[in-house]
């Protein structure tokens, strides 16, 4: 099965079984979700678009309960570690495709924030689509994102927040790499839930990434650029 090459999404025909991983988690079913996510993967449905079209759906689902107060924090603690179990059978698939060095992509969770559900998936598809990426994790101090980036002479710095308290943070690292004259030599993406095009714009960073093909698409490009 491994060996079968993943399908083209069709719409019409996965919708079904995405749509039940979304319902799925967004019940809390941890055992329904990744029965749904093994389906998936049996019909060859590209794990892009299971996370895509199935579990980040479920995710949204399950942030718009807590925001009407149907859940808590427990039962967002609980989704991210039925989403965590997804990932374990996706990450093998999302990671296959590896094609050697683009470049090297330092990223993390800004902060003061602890989310990296899809910063682990933005990193994921980086490493599947050539890049070699240091994964700074969670909670990432503004001095740790420059030592880091000198260090490994980064060609991209990306950060991942997902509270509006957290995006600050942001514009600060971007300072700090201006302040110490390493601006110049990295292309700096931002992305996550809270963050959007006008604020990227407005921090000065050179991409922002709407999901983790986006973010892999985008700086792809800047290879193709530099030339
Ligand atoms: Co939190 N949380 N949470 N939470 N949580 C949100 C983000 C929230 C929107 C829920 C809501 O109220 N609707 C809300 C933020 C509101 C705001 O600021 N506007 C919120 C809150 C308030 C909180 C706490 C403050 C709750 C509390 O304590 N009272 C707290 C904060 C803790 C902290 O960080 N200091 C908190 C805690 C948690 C948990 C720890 C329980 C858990 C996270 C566990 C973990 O990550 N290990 C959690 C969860 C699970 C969520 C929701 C439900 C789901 C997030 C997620 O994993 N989504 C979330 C609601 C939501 O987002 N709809 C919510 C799925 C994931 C695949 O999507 O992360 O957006 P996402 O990543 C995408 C894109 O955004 C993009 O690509 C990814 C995939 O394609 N992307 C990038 C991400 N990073 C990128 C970087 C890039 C480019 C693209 O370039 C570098």
């Amino acid at each position: 099965m491994e060996n079968i090459p993943f399908k083209e999404f069709d719409k019409k025909m996965d919708n079904e079984i995405l749509k039940n991983i979304s319902l799925n988690l967004e019940a809390l079913d941890l055992q329904g979700t990744i029965e749904g996510v093994k389906k998936a993967l049996d019909e060859r449905i590209p794990p892009f678009e299971i996370v895509k079209n199935g579990l980040s759906p479920g995710m949204d689902k399950i942030g718009e309960k807590y925001e009407r107060k149907e859940y808590f924090l427990s039962e967002l603690s609980f989704a991210a570690h039925i989403m965590k179990g997804a990932m374990e059978f996706l990450d093998p698939q999302l990671k296959a495709s590896k094609e050697g060095s683009l470049g090297t992509f330092l990223i993390g969770t800004v902060k003061g924030d602890l989310h990296d559900i899809g910063k682990n998936i933005v990193s994921m598809m980086l490493t599947s689509g050539g890049f070699e990426v240091c994964d700074l994790g969670i909670d990432v101090a503004d001095e740790k994102f420059l030592q880091k980036a000198v260090e490994i002479k980064a060609d991209f710095v990306g950060m991942s927040s997902l509270l509006t308290t957290t995006m600050p943070s942001m514009k600060s690292v971007m300072e700090l790499f201006r302040n110490n004259g390493i601006r110049e030599k990295v292309r700096i993406f931002v992305g996550g839930a809270v963050v959007t095009q006008s604020f990227a714009d407005e921090i000065g960073a050179d991409y922002y990434a709407k999901d983790a093909m986006e973010c892999v698409r985008k700086a792809r490009s800047c290879i193709v650029v530099k030339g």
